[in-house]
């Protein structure tokens, strides 16, 4: 994506409309807690909160267009919205019938790599079957010139067999460097169906833009396995995101009680649940099939959280604008209502700051602009995006 010039972007923003404040981080969790693995403690920090817009339902997700074009933002209800020329026009249409219960709704949205050729916008949403149940499902459709209406949207996945009854769809779109589509999603609650190859309930999914299984896929040509699996054992994963230092994916995902964790996914690989996790049950009792923190034949986490944020989005920061922040990856937290900001040393995270917890805002998601700020979605029914920042 090209880099907008900072003032062709402020004027893209609406400068008369942007409240500026500042936030700092909560204390309450910041120690206490014997973290496993590489889980750090985390610090407390402040930075600088501006409100972008308001007055958004539930929104999930958020796409910047190229070229100072605008954003899009999904509304978990079920629409679409354009945010340009500094206001939030009416829902874009020609958008599919959404099961938007419990979790379910309109989720993820995400631009085609070559947007500036062919338009084309991705969504992630829960979709109800013919027995009631619900699962998720991608589409694309292409974004009409005056940005008014999605066209010719058609499915191109759908998580099958349905088995949600409103909770645990994932579901996160991240294209790769290679343009391969990922799609993260969740077991439905369903905790075995994980680790059941037959079923794309707890899956990370590769395809082509197409929905064409690409020919290397690690379970291409094997019986009674779903092709589209890149890695299994997953229970649902709210954020993707490709790191763009080393071009290989990263995925987070919601623990039970305890056990949020972050995996660097390879191709076939078993990444756990609920054979292994770090989390309980929420009344407090073991995961009925789990072993134990590992399981033989599983992978560990990259990162784990023994107390869960409830973590959503995920954001590489890869701008010369704050050098603070260069060589972070940033996640939304839901129920700790933060920002977190994970430090690298390479693949590892080597410091945990929260950022935003006097807020009290569910962060839903979270990416970096292309003019250098970072944005953040508040999931409420009066949702905000806000443009954050470090603290002067
Ligand atoms: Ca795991």
């Amino acid at each position: 994506m090209s880099l907008l010039p900072f003032d062709r972007f402020r004027r893209l923003c609406g400068r008369g409309a942007i409240k500026v404040s500042f936030a700092v981080g909560f204390a309450l969790q910041a120690s206490g807690i014997a973290m496993a693995g590489t889980s750090l403690d985390p610090q407390i920090a402040a930075a600088r909160v501006e409100t972008v817009v308001e007055g958004l339902e539930h929104p999930w997700a958020m796409a910047f267009l190229p070229e100072d074009e605008g954003i899009l933002i999904t509304e978990r209800p079920g629409r679409l919205r354009v945010w340009r020329d500094g206001r939030l026009h009416p829902p874009v249409s020609g958008l599919p019938e959404v099961y938007a219960g419990g979790q379910g709704g309109l989720l993820d949205v995400a631009l085609s790599p070559d947007f500036h050729k062919n338009r084309q916008v991705f969504l992630a949403y829960a979709e109800q079957g013919n027995g009631g149940a619900a699962g998720t499902a991608v589409g694309v459709g292409v974004l009409s010139a005056d940005f008014k209406a999605l066209e010719n949207f058609r499915v191109i996945f759908r998580q099958e067999p349905k088995l949600s009854s409103g909770q645990h769809f994932g579901c996160r779109l991240t294209f790769d460097e290679d343009g391969h589509l990922f799609i993260a999603l969740g077991e439905n609650n369903q905790r075995p169906t994980a680790q059941d190859l037959d079923k794309l309930q707890g899956k990370l999914v590769r395809l082509n833009p197409d929905g064409s299984v690409p020919k290397d896929n690690p379970f291409v040509n094997q019986p009674g396995v779903r092709p589209e699996i890149w890695s299994y054992g997953h229970r649902n994963p709210q954020g993707a995101a490709i790191n763009p230092w080393t071009g290989k994916l990263w995925v987070h995902e919601h623990g039970p009680r305890g056990g949020d964790e972050i995996n660097i996914p390879e191709a076939g690989k078993n990444y756990g649940w609920p054979l292994a996790t770090y989390g309980r049950n929420y009344s407090g009792f073991a995961i009925p099939e789990a072993q134990g923190e590992s399981a033989a034949g599983t992978e560990q986490p990259h990162y784990v959280w023994l107390k869960s944020p409830a973590i959503s989005g995920m954001a590489f920061y890869n701008h010369d604008r704050f050098p603070a922040w260069r060589n972070n990856v940033f996640v939304g937290a839901l129920k700790d209502r933060q920002l977190i900001r994970l430090e690298l040393a390479g693949d590892d995270i080597v410091r945990e700051e929260r950022l935003l917890g006097d807020l009290g805002e569910r962060i839903r998601d979270v990416r970096a602009g292309p003019d250098g700020y970072l944005y953040a979605l508040t999931d409420s029914s009066k949702g905000s995006l806000l443009r954050v920042s470090p603290s002067p």
